[in-house]
């Protein structure tokens, strides 16, 4: 299923029939750039107010103005979870913005990033220089290639594995399924841990039951944490998490005061808070119904 969103007006609105009847609109002055690549549809825009936006097969995947609190969540909850995080692998996200956040972490040593579409890529590096800032840093190989099957043939390698999906539509949605999960976790060092895009308990609710039960099933820790994202159909999205070791609601270290002044969204106190969910998607969590 492949979607383009809806231009009326000068406005952009995200349409999508997983999500059926709501919708984000934003006030567009210019389309910057549109192209079908191999695997979706590429669209740049210039808004109105939110900066520049990419959209994937017409879903927002981020704006210049809030861009900063899903890349920094997606990267810092899992490295501060881990006590010494050296060997990552990012999936998906050719955006860089995830990389560029944990670029920050001078005691990583290697990052493993996959992206499917080098297009993605491409177009980040012209329009959105400050967020596709990170693919030169000597500690990253790129690998175009399909991230289900990177990680089958990577078993025990890795300390961190986050996944930046795209939503269950189009090319990403075989990273929503239980047997990727089960791949993640025998890519993972011991001691390791996971963090995937876990989507919105208010806007599917089905979906995020799906993943917290194939987390729940897979690793002896697993959480949720929650992102606010406004640009996102629910202003929200979440993080979902398994540990094979480390406890994740809480961050195994602090935050050095250097990395902490680059940021904008995340602490230590955010990251205690993020895993404070409403009483409905706690109980989801634990397996008893919504
Ligand atoms: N690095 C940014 C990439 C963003 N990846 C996640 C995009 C999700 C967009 N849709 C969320 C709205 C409803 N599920």
């Amino acid at each position: 299923m492949t979607n383009s969103g809806i231009i009326h007006k000068g406005w952009f609105s995200e349409v999508c029939p997983m999500w059926e009847g709501i919708a984000v609109s934003l006030k567009v002055d210019e389309l910057l750039y549109s192209k079908k690549s191999r695997f979706q549809q590429i669209d740049l825009y210039q808004t109105l107010s939110h900066g520049r936006m990419l959209v994937l097969d017409g879903i927002i995947q981020l704006t210049e103005r809030d861009e900063f609190s899903y890349q920094e969540m997606m990267a810092h909850l899992p490295l501060f979870s881990h006590p010494h995080p050296e060997n990552i692998l990012v999936i998906g996200g050719g955006d860089g913005g995830v990389l560029r956040e944990i670029n920050r972490h001078k005691d990583v040593r290697f990052i493993d990033f996959c992206e499917i579409d080098e297009e993605v890529i491409n177009v980040s590096k012209r329009f959105l220089p400050s967020i596709a800032c990170g693919f030169d840093d000597p500690r990253v190989t790129v690998h175009i290639n399909d991230g289900a099957a990177f990680v089958r043939e990577h078993p025990g390698c890795y300390d961190v594995i986050i996944v930046d999906s795209s939503d269950p539509v189009g090319p990403g949605e075989v990273l929503f399924e239980n047997q990727f999960y089960q791949d993640l976790k025998y890519a993972l060092k011991p001691g390791g841990l996971i963090a995937t895009q876990g989507e919105s308990f208010f806007l599917h609710p089905d979906w995020v039951e799906k993943l917290m039960g194939i987390t729940r099933s897979l690793f002896p820790i697993y959480a949720y944490a929650n992102i606010i994202v406004p640009t996102y159909t629910g202003g929200h999205i979440c993080v979902c998490m398994g540990s094979l070791g480390p406890k994740l609601r809480a961050p195994a270290r602090s935050v050095p005061e250097v990395l902490q002044s680059q940021l904008k969204y995340y602490s230590s106190e955010v990251h205690r808070a993020a895993f404070v969910l409403p009483y409905f998607a706690e109980k989801m969590l634990k397996g008893k119904g919504i």
